[in-house]
């Protein structure tokens, strides 16, 4: 019995560094980059709204689904342009890498309509979908290579013929590591403030547009995933609407990431080509680089054990002291 207690404040000490939560740190948009503000410091100029808590949205419904925890209009817009490549970094509050790597990323926009976005409120915004990314080939969550390596950023392609205004950009990690359970998924969502230029002229359908919360409810097979951790991975149904039709049809190459071998139609597309498109478009330097085929082969068989010892943690955790 003390064993056991021992045992569980170790997991419960270990997993304090490890659930550390996270935010977007930083933001590029083409070859500009951009600063998240740290939650609850002193808000400097930027384009990503702060949010007040690293920690999860949890459920649903909860009214922080539209853009993160108590999340700020932000002083900036960043100028873009259609096709643009864009890359989210996540990571801890303490600027540690990203502590999830089991779920979906997601990414939304929303008109703001004749604002420039900085006065723009967006809990009553129409959202649409133009990337969601969930595993690749080989059933590896995409998420978890922000999990693996330090700066390691999620990318997104902004359509190639979105019509020009102001938009948010919402990019959103749901981790699954608890979605076992009823409510347990964690919600992430990170909003920039965005201006596209050019002279695109594609638009969603009024079918296509959702509002947030509201396009999520808790039991959704996306959200509630009793076999997240079975192996082989099963075929993954991302939550939300589908892709809208114009980004499709925008000339970036669809990609089969999402899918897991031998699944569904419904558990694809995946991110709109921002996974096969960002080799060519994207301009980022980063420090640390993609290491090398044999590498990640290796790599990917690291992840099924990490995400079960994360859930166990998370779990320990959570029995603990009712964290999550
Ligand atoms: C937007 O409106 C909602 C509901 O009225 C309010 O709770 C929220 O604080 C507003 N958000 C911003 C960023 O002003
Ligand atoms: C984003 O693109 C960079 C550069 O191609 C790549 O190293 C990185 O792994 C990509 N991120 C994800 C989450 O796939
Ligand atoms: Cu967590």
């Amino acid at each position: 019995m003390q064993g056991l207690t021992t045992l569980l404040i170790l997991l419960a000490t270990s997993a304090t560094t490890v659930s550390a939560h996270g935010f977007v740190h930083k933001v590029w948009i083409g070859s500009k980059t951009f600063l998240g503000n740290t939650p609850n410091a002193e808000p400097t100029g930027s384009i990503v709204r702060q949010i007040n808590s690293v920690d999860p949205v949890k459920g649903a419904l909860n009214p922080f689904v539209n853009c993160g925890n108590d999340a700020q209009l932000a002083e900036d817009i960043a100028d873009a342009n259609p096709g643009d490549h864009m890359a989210f970094l996540w990571t801890g509050g303490d600027l540690s890498r990203w502590p999830h790597n089991t779920g979906p990323m997601l990414t939304y926009m929303a008109s703001c309509g004749a604002t420039d976005c900085t006065t723009f409120n967006s809990s009553n915004a129409k959202w649409f979908k133009i990337a969601q990314d969930g595993r690749d080939s080989q059933g590896n969550w995409l998420q978890n290579r922000i999990f693996l390596q330090d700066n390691i950023a999620a990318n997104v392609t902004l359509p190639s013929n979105i019509a020009p205004g102001a938009y948010i950009i919402r990019h959103e990690i749901i981790a699954l590591h608890l979605a076992t359970s009823l409510g347990g998924a964690e919600f992430y969502p990170s909003c920039s403030q965005i201006r596209v230029g050019g002279t695109g002229t594609g638009k969603p359908t009024s079918d296509e547009l959702v509002s947030l919360p509201g396009a999520y409810s808790d039991k959704d097979p996306g959200i509630l995933v009793p076999n997240v951790f079975d192996t082989p991975a099963p075929p993954y149904t991302f939550p939300g609407p589908p892709i809208a039709a114009f980004v499709s049809g925008s000339g970036s190459t669809p990609s089969s990431h999402a899918s897991a071998p031998g699944s569904s139609p419904t558990s694809s597309p995946s991110s709109s080509g921002s996974s096969s498109t960002k080799g060519k478009s994207c301009k980022l330097k980063r420090a640390s680089t993609t290491a090398p085929a044999s590498k990640r082969a290796v790599e990917v068989k690291r992840p099924r054990h990490i995400s079960r010892v994360m859930r166990d943690l998370h779990v320990a955790v959570g029995t603990l002291s009712g964290r999550h």
